[in-house]
């Protein structure tokens, strides 16, 4: 029998099925709590995962949704060119508040308030991407074309050449 999904992994279903997604989340025995962890899980690539890190404006104190393929790492440097300001990483806290969600299940949608968001380049790399969904064993499958329309977030490259 299906198990039905923990609260905050539900929001991530009601806020895809709310935008028209018929993506399904899932909740795994395995932790998925890091990129690695996600890919070996599911079975696929580190870069196949959409990893959503929220990093903060130095000036502006405003949060910024930073969707990562699991292989990269975010240059700050290049996202100032996008942002307009310097980025740091903000606490544990701040994530929760901003997004709703706890650190290792924050979900590229479905968030508290609306996130400015941009969106790793790299990811279309791959037809198939997994996405974090309010959990930290809960995952959803999706396109990296899917994730733009979900998120309404800017595709750029987000580390140097
Ligand atoms: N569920 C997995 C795969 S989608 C996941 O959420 N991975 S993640 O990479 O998107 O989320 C974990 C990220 O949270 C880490 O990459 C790290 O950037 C961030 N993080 C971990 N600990 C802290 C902390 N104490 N404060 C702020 N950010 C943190």
């Amino acid at each position: 029998m299906t198990q039905p999904l923990k609260a905050s992994a539900q929001r991530v279903q009601d806020a895809l099925t709310a935008g028209g997604f018929d993506n399904q989340v899932i909740e795994l025995e395995a932790s998925t709590r890091t990129s690695a962890e996600a890919a070996a899980a599911v079975g696929c690539e580190v870069g196949q995962i959409a990893k959503s890190l929220i990093f903060k404006g130095k000036r502006t104190k405003k949060p910024i949704l930073i969707i990562a393929s699991g292989a990269n790492r975010v240059d700050e440097k290049v996202m100032k060119g996008y942002v307009g300001e310097r980025l740091s990483r903000p606490d544990a806290d701040f994530v929760r508040e901003q997004t709703g969600y706890a650190i290792g299940g924050v979900p590229p949608l479905g968030h508290a308030h609306p996130l400015e968001t941009y969106i790793d380049q790299d990811l279309w790399r791959y037809d198939e991407i997994w996405a974090a969904a309010g959990h930290p064993n809960a995952l959803f499958r999706l396109t990296p074309d899917e994730l733009a329309a979900m998120t309404g977030g800017r595709v750029v490259r987000i580390t140097r050449e």
